[in-house]
């Protein structure tokens, strides 16, 4: 963790603005609090990931939660492109102030510099990749840069770094915990990928009730996760030589699924106090 929190912390010095990409369905479990320190003292920009894949009512507190803390944060989904356009203008306007001292001094302000940063699996390539391909192609290396990092030009006057911050996760808290490893911020081999679905199944029969016997109509009342998985896995084809349910591949299936959003959309935190 020191490590990575020196190399960050280099890589910050380079940088006028950043992007912190956070999971729109775990907008505070994809705060890494050891990282959170460096990039406080930064011009930073909150984008919620995933969008598209979060309970929309929930987001809709989260919005007026950042609202009442004075949080610059944009809710976006970088698969179906919204809110990707703003972040550009966004990032330029908050460099508002430092490009004017430059103008009245009559010096053209140096190109602003970006960086996305943000935990495993929140997206942080794939904005990358959307944002070059919306502009002109990679530039070469930067000179004075010590690691081989490619800055992209975005229009005339900004360039973002090819390779993202990783802002590893932290594991102290079950509940936050979870919400990480459901995201995909922790590998599934880690915590199991039976044990999470036991996780998610309990988490759907306790906020969204009918979503998991919507999608599978697997027609059982009450029942208990592993009774979930067994159903599935015989509805499914997932069987073992003997007939018995393969609990593991049926838990990865439903993992995917979903991952997916094909069982609708699900957040797993909401703000404090609500
Ligand atoms: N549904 C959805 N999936 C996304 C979105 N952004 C990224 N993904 C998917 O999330 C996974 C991880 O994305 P990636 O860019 O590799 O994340 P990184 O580890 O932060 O670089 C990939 O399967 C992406 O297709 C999004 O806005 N919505
Ligand atoms: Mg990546």
């Amino acid at each position: 963790m020191l490590k990575a929190k020196k190399e960050l912390s280099a890589r910050l010095k380079q940088i006028d603005v950043v992007l912190e990409l956070r999971d729109a369905r775990i907008p505070l479990a994809s705060i890494n609090k050891d990282f959170e320190s460096l990039l406080q003292q930064k011009n930073r920009i909150i984008l919620l990931n995933k969008t598209g894949l979060a309970d929309t009512a929930v987001i809709e507190q989260w919005k007026a939660y950042f609202q009442q803390q004075n949080t610059v944060c944009h809710f976006i989904d970088v698969k179906t492109n919204q809110g990707v356009s703003q972040i550009l203008p966004m990032a330029r306007s908050a460099m508002q102030n430092k490009w004017e001292r430059f103008r009245k001094k009559g010096i053209r302000p140096p190109a602003l510099k970006l960086l996305v940063a943000g935990i495993p699996n929140v997206g942080k390539s794939s904005l990358i990749n959307k944002m070059a391909k919306r502009h002109a192609a990679a530039t070469g290396p930067h000179p004075g840069v010590t690691r081989r990092q490619e800055w992209i030009r975005l229009g005339k006057d900004v360039e973002l770094l090819d390779t993202p911050g990783i802002l590893w996760p932290k594991l102290d808290q079950i509940e936050t915990g979870w919400g990480l490893a459901i995201t995909g911020a922790i590998k599934d081999r880690i915590v199991g990928e039976e044990r999470l679905c036991h996780f998610l199944i309990q988490y759907l029969h306790d906020h969204y009730p009918i979503m998991l016997e919507g999608h599978y109509q697997l027609g059982l009342n009450h029942p208990t996760p592993t009774e979930v998985l067994e159903a599935l896995a015989r509805k499914r084809g997932c069987l073992l030589a003997g007939g018995e349910p393969d609990l593991t591949r049926v838990a990865k299936l439903l993992l995917q699924d979903f991952r997916a959003g094909k069982l609708g959309q699900v957040s797993f935190e909401r703000p404090p106090g609500v």
